[in-house]
């Protein structure tokens, strides 16, 4: 059926193009090539391929309108940093904190996986612009692939298809990108980055964040790279405005990690206590930022749609996703319930009586296994989301006021605090730390340093990556100010003490009266913290005097065990740590210590 529609014919003379597709097909030995268009038509044709194929299943189109439903093997749920890599000619390069491998060594070794492994399969060939169509700061990327799968996520994800060739043009600077199915052997899964030559292979995985390349791949890896040799930044944040009650509208991004709140943040419903606030949607998980010629630091989101984790989004959680989902959604690894809609865990009312569960197998509530997988996600189109930003498409960006940095810690870190200066705040962003969550594959919960929320997806050494941060605050007339915020901290009775949600936008505003200068904190060891009395408490059922011993608290020996376990990543970075972050800490221990 699919050899009846006009894609096979290539659409657009670019030798570079073709000639790198043809050795690429060659390589592969696929079928046939298949040029995605990107059209409605095109996703009709390539949705019944898929279903016919059994890489989806359509769910209730009454109930779920353009729904479909995916399963991953059991072994491929989630990001695999222990098989990414950054390919550099040198290793320095790299840097200590990624794996690395010898760029020939890598092609050689992916080719042997790549090679003959699309008999009887199509090659999809997938041209896509990460960033805002027609603008100087896009980067265009071409995926080939052999699953429809990640044809149709990155349809909703980027701008994909006519739109990316024709932005292309003759032009030879795009990213090429090669991903195969293969035999989803987690023996032979790779996923190798050669910034140097702006190429990604990634070959024995369908997860998400390892084959859908505009994304992980591209937009933070191979992006991080070139940000720091044009002076940019690539960054793993969520974008938002947020409209207070006069109507000015002021942008923050968040850098968290990965399932610690980035998409409920960005899509925000205010507590009731907060009338004629909104929260406006930029983005939920990549800001590229540019200082614009006012001397501020200006944000864009280069995706098109999110792909966000669904266990635990409900109608409080995140109204927004749960209306952005309704239609046009892709379900990876969730729960099909009999009536053909979807569940997981943490959803909105009674878990169903039965259903098939992520593994394929049938489930009642009494089960052992869970309905959904804990990484499971939904992928769906950024347009649908009643919050998005009339400036979400602004090719110019929002101007960025305040920068945060988060991570999801039981002990230690307050609930929010303030950095002295723009290095002061890129040390805070640089000891971050968070536990461990379900989206890459490892043990659950175990803190590790993760700074900026980069360290799986910086694309080069984290130590020049540092140094980059510190020049571009010495770029910026108007720098955004940092702060550090944690919504996670635990009471002695292990229960997290802020209710979070729709109530941090309470934090929030303390965040924007700080960055605009209307109101004082209280100057601590660690940075500058809120007078409670200047964070509305009303409807928490919190006191002032708990929430200052419970959220803001700075319990001293263990800030100076935390400048100690800062020593082991700083250790790691060796020679390319930047002064300025030794000295920083230096200067927090004299602090600590008088
Ligand atoms: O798996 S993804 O990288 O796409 C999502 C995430 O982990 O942030
Ligand atoms: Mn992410």
């Amino acid at each position: 059926m699919i050899a009846s529609i006009t894609g096979f014919k290539a659409p657009t003379k670019n030798k570079m193009v073709l000639d790198w597709i043809r050795a690429m097909a060659a390589l592969c030995e696929t079928d046939g090539v298949y040029w995605c268009d990107g059209s409605e038509r095109e996703k009709t044709i390539l949705t019944r391929q898929a279903i016919e194929n059994g890489e989806v299943e359509e769910l209730n189109q009454e109930k779920s309108p353009g729904c479909l439903y995916a399963r991953s093997k059991e072994n491929d749920v989630a990001r695999v940093e222990g098989l990414t890599y950054i390919c550099t000619k040198d290793k320095k390069d790299a840097g200590p904190t990624n794996n690395w491998m010898d760029p020939q060594e890598a092609y050689k070794k992916l080719s042997e996986i790549f090679h003959g492994s699309m008999k009887g399969r199509t090659m999809y060939v997938v041209p896509y612009i990460m960033g805002i169509p027609g603008s100087s700061f896009n980067k265009i990327g071409i995926e080939l692939t052999d699953s429809l799968y990640v044809v149709l996520n990155m349809r909703i994800m980027t701008r994909m298809g006519k739109i990316a060739l024709d932005e292309l043009a003759n032009s030879t600077n795009f990213t090429k990108g090669l991903h195969g199915k293969a035999d989803l052997d987690d023996h032979r899964r790779f996923i190798c980055h050669f910034p140097e030559d702006n190429t990604i292979w990634s070959v024995g995985s369908n997860y998400g964040g390892n084959v859908l390349q505009g994304k992980k791949c591209l937009a933070l890896r191979i992006a991080s790279w070139l940000g720091n040799k044009e002076g940019w930044l690539a960054e793993h944040m969520m974008i938002a405005g947020i409209e207070n009650p006069k109507g000015e509208i002021r942008y923050v991004a968040a850098a968290f990690p990965s399932q610690c709140g980035k998409t409920n943040l960005a899509m925000l419903v205010p507590p009731d206590s907060m009338k004629g606030y909104k929260v406006w949607t930029v983005g939920d998980d990549i800001a590229w930022m540019r200082i614009g010629e006012d001397g501020r630091l200006w944000a864009v989101n280069p995706e098109a749609g999110f792909f966000g984790v669904a266990p635990g989004t409900n109608m409080k959680s995140n109204p927004n996703a749960i209306a952005t989902i309704r239609k046009n959604t892709i379900f990876t690894n969730v729960l099909k319930k009999k009536d053909g809609t979807v569940w997981w865990e943490g959803m909105d009312g009674e878990p169903p009586a039965e259903g098939i569960n992520w593994k394929g197998k049938p489930w009642t509530p009494a089960s052992a296994d869970k309905g959904a997988h804990p990484n499971s996600r939904f992928t769906a189109p950024a347009r649908q989301c009643p919050s998005i930003s009339p400036e979400w498409e602004n090719p110019k960006g929002v101007p960025i006021s305040a920068i945060i940095f988060g991570g999801r810690r039981a002990t230690l870190a307050p609930l929010v605090y303030q950095a002295f200066n723009w290095q002061h705040g890129v040390y805070l962003g640089a000891t971050m730390a968070s536990e461990t969550t379900a989206a890459a594959t490892g043990k659950v919960g175990v803190v590790r340093r993760d700074p900026m929320a980069m360290l799986p997806f910086c694309g080069y050494n984290m130590g020049d990556y540092f140094r980059h941060w510190l020049e571009m605050g010495k770029k910026m007339k108007n720098s955004p100010k940092i702060f550090h915020v944690n919504w996670f901290r635990k009471d002695s009775d292990g229960k997290i003490v802020w209710p979070g949600f729709g109530e941090n936008l309470r934090v929030l505003e303390w965040i924007l009266n700080r960055a605009e200068e209307k109101i004082g904190a209280v100057r601590t060891s660690i940075g500058f913290m809120p007078d409670p009395r200047d964070i509305n408490l009303e409807g928490t059922g919190l006191s002032i005097a708990e929430f200052e011993t419970k959220l803001l608290g700075i319990d001293q020996k263990e800030w100076l065990d935390e400048v100690e376990a800062q020593n082991e990543f700083f250790k790691k970075l060796g020679s390319s740590l930047p002064d300025e972050i030794k000295k920083e800490q230096q200067t927090l221990l004299e602090r600590l210590l008088t």
